[in-house]
């Protein structure tokens, strides 16, 4: 069965800059996808031992070969926030980026039948103090690295029912439609990464309460982020992003299609 976006659904994508396709894996599917990103973070944990530590703005990373670890501020420095890419850890997540309920989509938005793979990335916003992520857009980071930089669609699937009190995520809508927005200039390191307030409406966000299983798709130039999770519960996603046919991949450079 084909997943590929109506004609609405397009419609909406493209003047609001995000579209949510509420459970769209199965409670189980959900289930094995959890073992499959607990396995990738045990497998993380073990490799980091080998790579090289390093901070930005007192916040630990660690670069092993071409997989970038991004961990919680201290005194929680041994808990895992980001894994980039994952699908390299675990076949389970890499047979995923091909799944038809996410790649359809992602055709819909390209208008291409053939696309491939640009980055993936695990987000783990543990209970009890799991980090937000401020107001940022994706594609100043991927500008000097990508020729595509109008497209590179995002896909976020759930893996936990999420809503504010585990730090959903949120989007300003439309906010898509101005490109690449400048950074703040607060002197730290990471600030150039985070969107300059002015620039956009906090008022626009939307705050994206989605059981999990559900899919939300989300322009690379949408400025986007979440508040930390707060519960006693996880607020665990895995995010795809495509490109067009035969680009490499960001970091590694592999030339990944998906037919
Ligand atoms: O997982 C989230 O809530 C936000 C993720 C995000 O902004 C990102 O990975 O670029």
């Amino acid at each position: 069965m084909s997943s590929f976006l109506s004609e609405e659904e397009n419609n909406f994508y493209i003047n609001e800059g995000y579209l949510v396709r509420e459970n769209q894996f199965t409670i189980e599917e959900v289930d094995a996808l959890r073992g499959a990103l607990e396995r990738a973070v045990n497998s993380a944990h073990e490799k980091a031992n080998e790579g090289k530590v390093y901070y930005l703005d007192k916040k630990k990373f660690v670069d092993v070969g071409y997989m970038t670890l991004q961990y919680e501020p201290k005194p929680s420095e041994d808990i895992l926030r980001v894994i980039e890419p994952a699908h390299i850890l675990d076949e389970q997540l890499y047979s995923l980026t091909r799944d038809k309920r996410i790649t359809d989509p992602v055709r819909s938005i390209l208008k291409e039948t053939e696309i491939s793979l640009w980055t993936d990335k695990l987000n783990l916003k543990r209970p009890r103090g799991g980090s937000g992520f401020g107001w940022h857009q994706d594609s100043p980071y991927w500008i000097h690295d990508s020729k595509n930089i109008d497209l590179l669609p995002n896909v976020y699937l759930s893996l936990d029912d999420a809503d504010e009190d585990n730090g959903c995520f949120r989007v300003i809508r439309a906010s898509h439609k101005e490109g690449c927005l400048p950074g703040t200039a607060d002197g730290t390191q990471l600030g150039g990464f985070y969107t300059d307030p002015n620039c956009f409406n906090e008022s626009d966000a939307v705050n994206l309460r989605i059981p999990s299983g559900s899919l939300v798709f989300f322009n690379q130039h949408i400025v986007h982020g979440s508040e930390p999770n707060l519960s006693d519960q996880q607020r665990r996603a895995y995010i795809i992003t495509y490109q067009p046919k035969d680009q490499p991949m960001l970091k590694s450079g592999a030339v990944i299609n998906i037919n």
